[in-house]
């Protein structure tokens, strides 16, 4: 549940996240919520080494002069501290970073690639698409984080001079880079969260306890996607979720689902909030226990949560004696609701006890008329000091564009070749795999020296060795890559 918006509003859904209102189309876009999205990202690639040889008029014999390339840009998560939304990611969905300049003559470095910064809201995970496993916890304000290192660029063949080597007549080239897909997936940092059916009064709870406007009204799903508040209690300071409401059966889609659920895996307690007026005429207890119920589904971790339980609308019982004046009236109203909660209370305490768990905080309040507000403050606060600090996701990270282990294999296929006496087919030997491409990036099969080298690491990775294991002869043909070779026996 990414997209709390219509299907026919996606064209304009852009408009609408800058908050205009087509009204001579006659209806208004809501914003969009994004907290999941996958998207291409790729890092530049190294620029090529340059071959070249000083020139200049009567210098013969110039020694070489080409250029390292620059190295690729690199993509980069940073944090944007104003977001708590990936909408940004939504539409616009690949993110490549510059290439690095090859190198020139006169030893002239190529210029490097330029990074791609890419902004998220704090606590947004990154995840490789393919297994899933965590890249990054952007947890942190000042978190920063190098996703996709840029190529390295290619030495120049001024680099490959030495004393045995005067003339290198080949240069490297640049590293290239492959593109990967990531999931970016938000779970929101707060330290408490509120939770509860539609309409029990979440959004008017975080609205007087903190300095948030959330939207309020009296009907379902008004909330639809995660508000955020500062809440004060002297000097402490704490952040509360104001999380959609959630009905029976959202664990299989129902309402908006439970994806909404992922934010709250990150805080510390919960606070039910519950209609105990039950202006909706179901019982007060059945709300609770279905929540309960619905986050236990989702992640088994958050039953284990700390909590209280908020029983609003306590104002509505006595809302028809304001009117009157009448005491007796009131003292009435007060019976019907010690005996609400003592109702309330004896279902609670027996689904504890069956459930091994600790009975939770209750505190009866009005975000109408305020009664209770200060004392939930106060015990949120102090039962917040008691717990653990909010910390990152623990997990092994993963380095997405680890280098492959230098590993070949090697094949036999068949080559047609025409000969005096028509076509003949014959066996060759394929070698294949990270070593090779290596090689033959860095190889320049031109220069006698480079090939040299080429050799030399074909032995060192025993791949002669096993080729004559395997049956190459004088004569035989030797794919490395798309390169053919003639293998001759030295004298
Ligand atoms: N009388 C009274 N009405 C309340 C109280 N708290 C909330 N309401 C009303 O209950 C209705 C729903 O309030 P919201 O705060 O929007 O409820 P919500 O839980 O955020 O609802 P969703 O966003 O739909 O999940 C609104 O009409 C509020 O004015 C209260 O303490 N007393
Ligand atoms: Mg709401």
């Amino acid at each position: 549940m990414q997209e709390v918006t219509d299907r026919r509003s996606d064209v304009f859904a852009l408009i609408a996240y800058k908050h205009f209102t087509l009204s001579t189309l006659h209806f208004t876009i809501r914003k969009m919520f994004v907290d999941k999205v996958r998207i291409l990202i790729k890092a530049g690639n190294g620029g090529n080494g340059a071959k070249s040889f000083h020139r200049e008029k009567y210098v013969t014999q110039g020694g070489p002069d080409g250029g390292d390339g620059g190295r690729g840009g690199s993509i980069i998560f940073t944090i944007d501290k104003g977001a708590n939304t990936l909408i940004n990611y939504y539409y616009q969905k690949h993110f490549k970073a510059e290439n690095g300049a090859n190198g020139q003559a006169k030893n002239c470095t190529g210029k490097n690639g330029k990074d791609v910064v890419l902004k998220v809201p704090r606590g947004t995970l990154i995840k490789c698409a393919e297994t899933d496993n965590i890249i990054a916890d952007m947890f942190y304000e000042d978190a920063k984080e190098v996703i996709l290192k840029g190529g390295r660029g290619g030495k120049g063949n001024a680099f490959f001079k030495s004393s045995t080597r005067q003339s290198p007549n080949f240069a490297q080239l640049g590293e290239e880079t492959d593109e990967k897909w990531v999931v970016l997936e938000l779970k929101t940092i707060a330290d408490v969260a509120l939770v509860g059916k539609p309409n029990a009064g979440k959004s008017s709870l975080l609205s007087v306890i903190s300095n948030a406007k959330p939207k309020i009204a009296d009907y379902h799903f008004t909330t639809l996607s995660p508000n955020l508040g500062v809440t004060k209690y002297h000097d402490f300071a704490f952040v509360v979720a104001d999380i959609p409401g959630l009905i029976e059966g959202a664990s299989e889609g129902h309402g908006l689902g439970h994806e909404f659920l992922r934010h709250i895996e990150r805080t510390r307690l919960l606070i039910h909030v519950v209609d105990f007026a039950a202006t909706e005429g179901r019982c007060p207890f059945d709300d609770y226990l279905t929540i309960v119920n619905e986050k236990t589904l989702y992640n088994k971790m958050l039953s284990t949560l700390p909590c209280i339980i908020a029983l609003n609308k306590i104002d509505l019982f006595y809302d028809n004696d304001s009117d009157s004046g009448d005491t007796s009236k009131s003292s009435s109203a007060n019976k019907a609701k010690e005996k609400a909660l003592k109702d309330f209370t004896s279902k609670l305490k027996k689904h504890t006890t069956k459930a091994k768990k600790q009975m939770p905080q209750i505190i009866e309040i009005s975000t109408a008329t305020k009664h209770g507000i200060d004392t939930l403050i106060k015990e949120t606060a102090t039962l917040l000091k008691t717990l653990p600090p909010p910390k990152p996701i623990d997990f092994t990270p993963i380095v997405l564009d680890a280098k492959k282990p230098l590993e070949y294999e090697i094949t036999k296929d068949t080559l047609l070749e025409r000969e005096d006496d028509g076509v003949v087919e014959r066996e060759i030997f394929v070698v294949s795999g990270t070593l090779i491409d290596l090689l033959a990036r860095n190889v320049a099969f031109d220069d006698f020296q480079s090939v040299n080298y080429f050799y030399r690491k074909l032995n060192e990775f025993g791949v002669i060795e096993k080729l004559k294991a395997e049956g190459m002869v004088e004569g035989s043909i030797v794919k490395f890559g798309d390169l053919e070779f003639d293998w001759t026996e030295d004298e």
